[in-house]
C-alpha cells in the first residue's frame, strides 16, 4: 500500500512540472526569427591544368592531347586533381564512357581497343600523392563503359574544400595483335562525389 502511494506522488510531480513548462512557453516573450534550413551540398570540380603546381578548376574539359602510335604493351599514367566545393564529405567515384572510335576491320564502331586498353585508378583523398598499393578499380575500357554506375574509389572521404588526387594508369594489352592496328577510340572520364548517407 505504501508503495502505491509513492508511485502516485511521483507521477503527479512529473505532471506538474510539465504543466509549468507548458505555461512558461505560452507566455514567454522570446522569439526566434530568420530561421533558415539549408540542405547540404556536394559539388565537384576537376583541375584542367596538367601542371601539378597549377590549378584551373572546371566542371568539364577536353583532354588536350591525343595518344598516337600506341602499340601492345605501351603504358602511361596521369594524375587528375579533383576538388570538393560542397559543404559535406563525399566519396569519390569514377566512370569511363566510350563516345566514338574507328575500326580497321569489322569489329564495330568502337574497334578492338576497348577490350585491350586497361585503365586502373588509384585515389588519394589527402592530396599528398599517397596512393594505395593496389588500384581502387582496374578494368578494361570495355568493362568500364559497360558498367552503368560510377564506381567507388577507395573508402577515404573527400572533405569540403579539399583536393584529392586520382592517378590513372593505362596499358595496351601486351597480347594484343593486328586487330588493334590503326584502330582508335575516344572516351570520357566522369568523376563523381557521393554523399555518405
Ligand atoms: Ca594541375
Ligand atoms: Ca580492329
Amino acid at each position: 500500500m505504501t508503495k502505491i502511494i509513492k508511485s502516485l506522488t511521483f507521477v503527479m510531480a512529473v505532471a506538474a512540472a510539465t504543466g509549468g513548462a507548458t505555461y512558461a512557453m505560452l507566455t514567454g516573450a522570446a522569439s526566434i526569427t530568420g530561421i533558415t534550413f539549408s540542405s547540404a551540398s556536394l559539388n565537384l570540380l576537376v583541375d584542367s591544368d596538367p601542371n601539378p603546381d597549377a590549378f584551373v578548376w572546371v566542371s568539364t574539359f577536353s583532354y588536350p592531347g591525343t595518344f598516337t602510335n600506341l602499340k601492345p604493351g605501351d603504358t602511361g599514367s596521369q594524375i587528375i586533381d579533383i576538388k570538393n566545393t560542397g559543404t559535406i564529405d563525399g566519396k569519390a567515384t569514377l566512370h569511363f564512357h566510350i563516345t566514338g572510335g574507328s575500326d580497321n576491320g569489322t569489329a564495330g564502331p568502337a574497334g578492338n581497343l576497348p577490350e585491350n586498353l586497361r585503365i586502373s585508378a588509384y585515389f588519394d583523398p589527402t592530396d599528398t600523392s599517397t596512393f594505395p598499393s593496389t588500384p581502387d578499380q582496374s578494368w578494361t575500357l570495355k568493362e568500364w563503359d559497360a558498367n552503368p554506375d560510377q564506381l567507388p574509389l577507395g573508402t577515404g572521404l573527400l572533405g569540403p574544400d579539399k583536393v584529392g588526387q586520382v592517378k590513372l594508369v593505362w596499358e595496351i594489352s601486351p597480347s594484343a595483335g593486328n586487330e588493334i592496328n590503326n584502330d582508335s577510340i575516344t572516351f570520357d572520364s566522369m568523376f563523381g562525389l557521393n554523399s555518405t548517407f
